[in-house]
């Protein structure tokens, strides 16, 4: 067996992972009204919203081809129906279905090929990064769903309403007609059905589509509730009606957090429904599963969740997939990693890792059986694989796979497989940046792709569909605390009452900047030391610290002469490229040499002071291993975003020539 190498199951979807043990289990006890206070009295304060997107890649459709929102319109991936839009579903069509039941069903369906994910994964992206323009703290699950935990905007709202008491909810409270009653007992999730509300209308006005929303306590509730009403509603779960929604899970399979795989252990043990799993003696349960485990189940089982909504960075793999009735030679099959290939190069990142995964075809377990076998790629094949030269790689990669494939299949006997994956995982930013399209330069090339920006793993899927969502991996572990502290301004929140969206998705602008006195206002006698390539408005939206340090003599005076200086006029026409030397030379430590390499090479229409706010920025974070950091953030994910979000700003201020 070759070193590195290693079996991976697959067999459960990922996106339970989101749902992990976060802090010591609360103690299992019977269901009852009390229990969403058993993980104390902080997870209990908290305010979780969920969204999830109507029919996603219907509307992604609709979008692009408006004549398709009168028709029943069906999203076909090989011959399964993977969505449809509402006019469809009026029609008795649902999600999965065969192609052929479809029609039957309803014969003047129309079809739109869904199998290149490209449109979908790139509304999805904006979606979550319209929330995070909001709140940061945005955890995305799938392509069409996100978390949101909205704790500290409740916390300042709360405080702006005391007094108050004209409280009502927004949308539906679950199992409640008319909640009003209730509103002055739950002023926290009346005010996070408000946020909901805007953040709905945002989604909707700013690109065009709608979805559903949960609000309550915990990721757990917020998700079961959200699709109570359906579409284009939202649902708030108070803690009184916890048990009654853990109640209507019509099976173990329901509770998110719980597997196939799990659930069929648990079958094992005779527990089929929720309340099977609520009164089942833990201590059995960890014979089967391990202490923590067991907990966890215990605690999901009685709708208590206190994982937090973990910030979502760059994807930590990506991977495509294939998916057949019958795969029974190795002939052409693996043409699609053509396509995984073009996404890693415009990734950036080197891969150092390559998986194949395979199902074979079973009668009892069609979707669930897979197994995987992965090895390191050589450096030189990792360096075809994100440079522009596609046949090159691919020649060098199908060799690997067909090696994995071997390990696998017996290609002497006959096999029947029903899907086959391929991942580049361990991706490592610095070997890309140094080669020439690191995630630096991303952040001025590619501010259209929001996949940078994705810790998740963006998997694809051309076919079959079934339980191939698209699965999140492993959580970054970070404290809500500090990095809501760290990034959340009153801004964010401003920009829910009135702020319009500029090109850039991730640059809110104000809509009436005199109404909503802004740092210019706060600092505005300071504004007129703006150096004069830099637009006030985009200063405006800067963060705190570094409108600050931009004005501090030290950073004026390294311009030769602060109204002067600057090689670029704020006038500069589009596509003109003033190439003045750099007013301030650089400290050629290492870092900033390679900062300065790749810039050079990969962004020709970058500006000497677009170059210069690199470096200011590269001044202000550390680079390490590849990526920046900003001191006070915690996790690549947040700096990912964050510096990104500053750098599209810099590119505005300086008006890219
Ligand atoms: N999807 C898929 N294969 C699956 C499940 C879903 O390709 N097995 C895709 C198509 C969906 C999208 O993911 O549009 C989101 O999945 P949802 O379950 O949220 O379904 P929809 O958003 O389409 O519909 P709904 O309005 O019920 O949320
Ligand atoms: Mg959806
Ligand atoms: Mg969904």
């Amino acid at each position: 067996m070759d070193n590195g190498e290693d079996e991976v199951e697959e067999d459960e979807t990922e996106w339970e992972k989101s749902f992990v043990n976060s802090d010591p289990m609360s103690p299992a006890t019977a269901p009852g009204p009390s229990l969403s206070k058993t993980s104390g009295p902080t997870a209990a304060d908290r305010v979780i919203l969920h969204f999830d997107l109507d029919c996603f890649y219907a509307q992604v459709e609709m979008i692009r081809n408006p004549a398709l929102r009168e028709v029943p319109l069906g999203i076909q991936q090989k011959y399964i129906i993977v969505t449809c839009n509402y006019v469809a579903r009026e029609q008795g069509l649902t999600k999965l279905m065969s192609v052929s039941d479809a029609k039957e069903k309803c014969p003047q369906l129309v079809l739109v090929n869904g199998e290149d994910l490209t449109h979908y994964r790139e509304m999805s992206y904006k979606v979550t990064e319209l929330l995070m323009s909001y709140c940061p703290l945005v955890e995305r699950l799938g392509f069409d769903e996100n978390f949101m935990d909205v704790t500290e905007m409740v916390d300042r709202r709360l405080v702006q309403t005391l007094g108050s008491n004209t409280f009502s909810f927004k949308g539906h409270v679950y199992n409640h007609l008319s909640a009003d009653d209730k509103a002055g007992d739950h002023p926290r999730l009346v005010l996070g059905s408000h946020i909901a509300a805007e953040l709905r209308e945002a989604i909707y006005s700013k690109l065009g589509l709608t979805g559903c929303a949960g609000i309550s306590t915990s990721k757990l509730l917020a998700k079961l509730v959200s699709g109570t009403f359906k579409p284009n509603q939202q649902t708030t779960l108070l803690p009184e009606n916890v048990t009654d929604i853990m109640g209507c899970l019509s099976s173990l399979r329901k509770v998110p957090g719980v597997g196939h795989q799990t659930a069929k252990k648990l079958q094992a043990l005779g527990l089929e429904s929720v309340k099977d799993l609520q009164l089942f003696p833990v201590n059995d349960l960890v014979t089967e599963f391990g202490g923590p485990t067991a907990q966890r189940l215990k605690n999901l089982a009685l709708g208590i969740d206190s994982s937090p909504v973990t910030l979502t960075g760059a994807p930590q793999s990506l991977s495509d997939e294939d998916s057949f009735k019958k795969m029974s030679s190795t002939k052409d099959n693996l043409s699609f990693i053509v396509c995984l290939k073009t996404r890693m190069h415009k990734d950036g990142r080197q891969p150092q890792t390559f998986r194949l995964t395979i199902r074979r075809f079973t009668v009892t377990n069609k979707w669930f059986s897979r197994e995987s076998r992965q090895c390191p790629i050589p450096n030189h094949i990792g360096k075809k694989i994100i440079s522009g030269s596609t046949d090159d790689a691919v020649v060098q990669l199908v060799p690997l796979a067909m090696k994995l494939f071997h390990k696998m299949v017996d290609t002497n006997a006959a096999f029947h497989l029903t899907l086959l994956n391929v991942c580049f995982s361990n991706l490592q930013t610095r070997g890309a940046a140094v080669s020439g399209k690191g995630s630096i330069t991303s952040f001025f090339t590619h501010s259209a792709s929001p996949r940078k920006t994705q810790r998740q793993d963006d998997s694809s899927q051309s076919g079959g569909g079934h339980c191939l969502h698209h699965l999140p991996s492993t959580q970054i572990g970070i404290t809500q605390h500090t990095l809501q502290k760290t990034v959340a301004t009153k801004s964010s929140e401003a920009a829910l009452r009135g702020f319009k969206w500029n090109q850039s998705p991730v640059v809110a602008v104000e809509e009436n900047p005199k109404s909503n006195p802004g740092p210019d206002e706060t600092n505005g006698t300071a504004m007129h030391q703006l150096p004069p390539a830099i637009d006030p408005e985009v200063f405006r939206l800067l963060p705190e610290e570094i409108q600050k340090e931009l004005l501090s003599p030290a950073y004026i005076s390294s311009f030769p002469s602060t109204s002067t200086s600057l090689s670029v006029p704020s006038t500069v026409p589009d596509g003109v490229h003033v190439t003045k030397k750099c007013p301030q030379p650089f400290q050629d430590s290492h870092d900033t040499k390679d900062i300065k390499e790749v810039v050079n090479k990969l962004d020709p229409f970058m500006s000497p002071n677009c170059l210069q706010a690199h470096v200011h920025f590269q001044e202000k974070m550390s680079w390490n291993k590849g990526n920046f950091h900003f001191p006070s953030l915690l996790t690549l994910s947040s700096q990912e975003m964050w510096t990104r979000r500053c750098f599209q700003s810099f590119r505005r201020m300086f008006k890219k020539s």
